[in-house]
């Protein structure tokens, strides 16, 4: 860690996270510029961030120049470069051969390497020294996600003065297998840095209040973490949630209805249709999802005229060697299964490797009869949510793996054990089968929980509880509050 004491910037909440809000592009002529990249995040941030003076800190995405902080409709921007040797040994390696499979179950076998750790370190104490040239006294500095665990810790030795929050959207693992890792101690005391450090899941927080008492040795109680200089770090759960009327806003205009009922036609208007929405991923349980369909159909339990399965994988991460396997076997296995099952113009799947637009997401929510989702692990899983939003005349059913952290809010979906396929066959057959009144009943139920609970509210009850965390710490007269 630098001695060296960074000088103060001017923004009161400052966002850390491994990617801006806006994508690098290069053009057709070789000249840069930006594209935004608007998730919920940013969405729900951005009055307060605006009213804040706020800063957003992350990487453009590409290993080009590093660029200088600009501002962008009111907000300042903060890319961080990183290099070639980075990308592969930083976000490629450790963020996502190491702690991605480590903490979704161990879904896949992490790897572990000293090399790459180091990279983590590096890199964290660039995106750490951003934060704090750039956070006016007394800030709040929010910090996402697994890239940048150490962060917390880096800021507070930078800049005591501040009020730290993290967020990890992946789910956090229990004890037996957050401890292979030959770095786990640096990893809770880099969280331990944070005044608050938030998950998804109640179970979540749990786990690394043990760990924390069982690997750092430091005093716990409930949700708190007592330190030996006298702070205290709170642990907590928010699960987070999608820009609800926005979604309601897009499923009920006219382009999507008419291009949802396009997609049924183009589809071959069968009884039903299933969809399976996801990154490429290896923890979304895709394959075996489409293993369960694809026996219903040569079971007879369903025919393909009574129903097709349409699923969209987003490429993701395809550089790392289980992302480039997990394809050649989806591939193959539609390929076998349309092969096999399929008739002229009735494929059993039709299947989808690319990313689309907002809109043509919310057309296929919208034309959609069952939506399977079915991680072996996911932190939350927003497509679920994003599903339910859509479903504006509350129709519809979602069979939803108990392994996704939706799961603890979305209760009447129908449930199911992704590793049980002959149990998940069976759920998808009662989706199909259920009575309008009671896939109504139960999809006005889950809508009323993504209505009352959407990503403002997330975003807002953190940065409450966050103030709440800091103030019980920090001299009150010397923080602001933030205005909203
Ligand atoms: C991580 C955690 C947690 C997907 N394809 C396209 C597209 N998407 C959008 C979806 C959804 C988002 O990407 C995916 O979010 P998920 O939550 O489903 O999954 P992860 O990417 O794994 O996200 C997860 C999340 O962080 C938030 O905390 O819920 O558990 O793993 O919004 O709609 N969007 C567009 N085109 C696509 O092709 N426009």
């Amino acid at each position: 860690m630098s001695p060296r004491k960074p000088t103060q910037g001017s923004s009161d909440l400052i966002v850390v996270a491994n990617r801006l809000p806006l994508d690098r592009v290069v053009l057709p002529g070789g000249q840069t510029t930006w594209r935004t990249a608007p998730g919920g995040l940013v969405t729900a941030l951005e009055p307060v961030m605006r009213a804040n003076k706020g800063a957003w800190i992350g990487w453009p995405g590409d290993t080009g120049e590093t660029v200088k902080p600009f501002t962008d409709n009111g907000l300042t921007l903060v890319p961080i470069g990183i290099s070639q040797n980075e990308y592969t040994e930083y976000y490629e390696g450790f963020c996502n051969a190491t702690l991605w499979p480590l903490y979704h179950d161990v879904v896949a076998k992490p790897e572990f390497h000293r090399e790459w750790w180091d990279a983590y370190i590096d890199v964290n104490e660039r995106f750490a020294h951003a934060a704090a040239k750039q956070a006016a006294p007394g800030a709040t500095v929010w910090v996402h996600d697994y890239q940048l665990q150490l962060v917390p810790q880096m800021l507070r030795e930078l800049r005591p003065d501040l009020q730290i929050g993290f967020f990890l959207h992946i789910p956090f693992p229990p004890v037996e297998l957050f401890s292979q890792l030959p770095w786990r101690r640096q990893l809770l005391e880099g969280l331990l840095g944070a005044d608050l450090v938030g998950f998804q899941l109640p179970g979540a927080a749990g786990n690394f209040i043990r760990l924390v008492r069982q690997r750092v040795g430091h005093k716990t109680h409930r949700d708190q973490v007592y330190l030996p200089d006298g702070r205290v770090v709170r642990a907590a759960a928010f699960p987070i949630s999608i820009d609800t009327k926005a979604f309601e806003e897009l499923a009920g205009s006219e382009p999507v209805e008419r291009r949802a009922k396009q997609i049924r036609d183009d589809l071959g208007n069968p009884a039903k249709i299933f969809l399976g929405v996801d990154r490429l991923d290896y923890t979304k349980g895709i394959y075996a999802r489409l293993r369960a369909f694809s026996e219903l159909i040569a079971n007879g339990d369903l025919s393909v005229e009574d129903a097709v399965f349409l699923q969209v994988a987003t490429p993701s991460r395809e550089q790392v060697e289980q992302y480039r396997l997990l394809r050649n076997d989806i591939d193959q296995l539609v390929g076998r299964i349309n092969g096999d099952l399929g008739r002229i113009g009735r494929p059993v799947i039709s299947y989808l490797h690319s990313s689309f637009p907002r809109q043509e997401m919310a057309a296929l929510y919208r034309a959609a009869d069952i939506m399977v989702v079915t991680p072996f692990r996911d932190g939350m899983n927003l497509v679920a949510k994003e599903y339910v939003a859509c479903r504006l005349d509350g129709d519809g059913a979602l069979v939803l793996s108990e392994f996704a952290g939706a799961a603890e809010e979305l209760k009447q979906s129908y449930l199911i054990n992704p590793y049980d396929i002959n149990g998940m066959k069976a759920t998808m057959l009662q989706a199909y089968h259920a009575e309008p009144k009671e896939l109504g009943r139960r999809m006005r139920a889950m809508r009323k929980q993504v209505s009352e609970h959407d990503v403002a509210f997330w975003a807002q009850s953190f940065l409450d509880s966050l103030a709440e965390a800091g103030a019980a710490h920090h001299d009150k007269k010397t923080r602001p509050a933030l205005k909203t």
